[in-house]
């Protein structure tokens, strides 16, 4: 693995895909320079729901959360690059939409904390990434590829 090859998990949740914003936000994060490494357009059940979101059980929102993100369809997938988990949690915005900046996808798309159209691994909680992966995908369902404008995006590849 090169420096270029961070993976982190990302999901545009259900009120992205209800509204129609699977391309949009695909569109971003590709025109990045991110690689596309894994996708799943899926129904979260409710046992994967709780264990994705199990760091916020105690939480006074958590059923609503679980129930929120089990409502509908959801895109699952795995960007790769430079710093990934941390380039596309700048790219996300905070979590509250009417506090993240004008250009971040939840400051652009968004208005509601409860649905804030994007989820991507935290880069602060160490390994969050790695762990979000393997509850969503299967290491075969990774595909390792060169995208061919990789020298144009980084000058050492
Ligand atoms: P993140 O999605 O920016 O990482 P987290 O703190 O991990 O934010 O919270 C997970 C999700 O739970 C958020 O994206 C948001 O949709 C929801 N959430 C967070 N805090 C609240 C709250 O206080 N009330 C309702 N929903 C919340
Ligand atoms: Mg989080």
């Amino acid at each position: 693995m090169s420096h270029h090859d961070e993976r982190t998990f990302v999901m545009v949740k259900p009120d992205g895909v209800q509204r129609g914003l699977v391309g949009e936000i695909i569109g971003r994060l590709e025109e990045r320079g991110l690689k596309l490494a894994a996708a799943k357009f899926m129904q979260i059940d409710q046992d994967l729901a709780e264990q994705h979101y199990g760091e916020h059980e105690d939480k006074p929102f958590f059923d609503e959360l679980v129930a929120f993100i089990t409502s509908g369809p959801v895109m699952a997938m795995v960007w790769e690059g430079a710093d990934a988990t941390r380039q596309v949690r700048q790219m996300m915005g905070t979590t509250d939409p009417k506090e993240a900046q004008p250009g971040t996808i939840r400051g652009d798309l968004g208005l509601d904390l409860g649905q804030n159209v994007i989820h991507g691994s935290d880069h602060e909680d160490e390994g969050a990434n790695e762990r979000e992966i393997e509850l969503f995908f299967d290491e075969d369902e990774l595909v390792d590829y060169e995208r061919a404008d990789e020298p144009w995006v980084y000058e050492d590849a």
